[in-house]
């Protein structure tokens, strides 16, 4: 409120000056136009003050803020992010000081002057050739270099890349790793159940579902049954809402069914192999993984700072992307000298109310060894064993 105020003030102030000083020069008996050598002096001195302040201040916010944009990069592919965007600080940081204190320096140098007149000057083609070759190249560089790193990026991952599914819902992150045969067993949203949250096909989890609607569906006609004959009253709607949800649940059984007459037998045991956690995503130094995301609700994104990944998490669909870490997480402990630093996957996407929440350490093990240790006490198989 205070800011407002001065600034109110200070406008009105420079006006009234202003003013002033135009009605010193009618007294005076000097035309508008009619600028002394001295005023025009103070006015460069004032523009050599003003360009000075600008750019130290532009020198003193990179020296302080230079690493302030991302934390440092701990994936193979995020280093060569990294060089990208510093080619691209340096082209802007050359490009704004060559052209900042030529402009400054120029408009000192030939402030106004008594009888200085202006020099004609309408079209020269050596400059219109340079200003269009320079920034064309600086680009085609910046594009090129950009494009062949996209594509090494988005690539097939090689056939040791071990696959890993993150299952992102409100507001939790789930990971499953695809086991021995680093082939992540089938999945579909019909299937999801208390005791297999992730809607896993095995053999076992469809034969449960189909029994499970089945006996909704017999529950359902049973009510509806004695409702008929008069042994159990419920109003018109709660009626219509019982034979809508058995019509539902009848349809879902008969596409059950049809999965299962369709599915290999052979194919759907790649499940059975697959382990899962919420509470830690471990990783091996060295090893390129594989990422698949899915969604259980809503839109997510699956965001990881330090390994410059970052990609959408949509219900219905599967996305995918892959990396390998590089600096272990002790030895990023060491380099930023922080004994509790860890690696995170956040979401990155206004997902609801938890949101901020929804957020999921991960921990970058020195070897196997270490993260098959990791594995054995920290995670279990996603479908629960009766
Ligand atoms: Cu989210």
């Amino acid at each position: 409120m205070i800011g407002w105020i001065i600034t109110i003030v200070g406008i009105i102030t420079a006006t009234q000056l202003m003013r002033v000083s135009v009605l010193a020069r009618k007294l005076n008996g000097r035309k508008e136009e009619d600028i002394s050598d001295s005023e025009n002096n103070f006015n460069a001195l004032l523009i050599g003050v003003f360009g000075f302040l600008m750019l130290t201040s532009v020198i003193f916010m990179i020296l302080k803020y230079k690493n302030g944009y991302l934390p440092q990069a701990a994936s193979e592919h995020g280093q060569e992010i990294d060089f990208l965007f510093n080619i691209n600080w340096i082209i802007v940081f050359i490009v704004y000081f060559s052209t900042n204190i030529a402009l400054l320096y120029f408009s000192i140098k030939y402030r106004g002057k008594k009888g200085n007149t202006a020099y004609y000057f309408p079209h020269d083609n050596k400059l219109e050739m340079i200003w269009t070759i320079i920034p064309a190249s600086a680009l085609a560089v910046i594009i090129i270099l950009g494009l062949k790193t996209w594509n090494d990026i988005t690539s097939k991952p090689s056939d040791n890349a071990k696959v890993v599914e993150l299952f992102g819902e409100q507001f939790s992150w789930t990971a499953r790793y695809a086991g021995d045969d680093n082939k992540l067993g089938y999945a579909d949203y019909k299937l999801t159940t208390g005791s297999n949250p992730l809607g896993l096909v095995t053999p076992e989890s469809l034969e449960a579902s189909i029994e499970d609607m089945q006996s909704t569906v017999d529950k359902l006609k049973d009510k509806l049954d004695k409702a008929a004959e008069g042994k159990e009253v419920y109003s018109v709607a709660k009626e219509k809402e019982m034979e809508l949800k058995m019509e539902k649940y009848i349809r879902l059984r008969e596409r059950l069914l049809k999965m299962k007459e369709r599915m290999n037998p052979n194919k759907l045991i790649v499940a059975n192999d697959d382990f899962m956690t919420k509470m830690e995503l471990h990783l091996i130094k060295d090893q390129e993984y594989m990422f698949i995301f899915r969604s259980k609700d809503v839109m997510h994104s699956a965001y990881f700072p330090h390994f410059r990944a970052q990609m959408n998490v949509v219900p219905g669909m599967r996305t995918k992307f892959k990396f390998k870490p590089i600096i272990s997480t002790k030895e990023m402990r060491d380099i930023t000298g922080n004994p509790d630093f860890n690696y995170v996957l956040l979401c990155n996407k206004i997902c609801g109310e938890g949101h901020s929440n929804m957020k999921l350490i991960v921990v970058v093990d020195e070897t196997e060894q270490d993260f098959l240790a990791w594995k054995k006490e920290n995670t279990k198989s996603p479908i629960a064993k009766n």
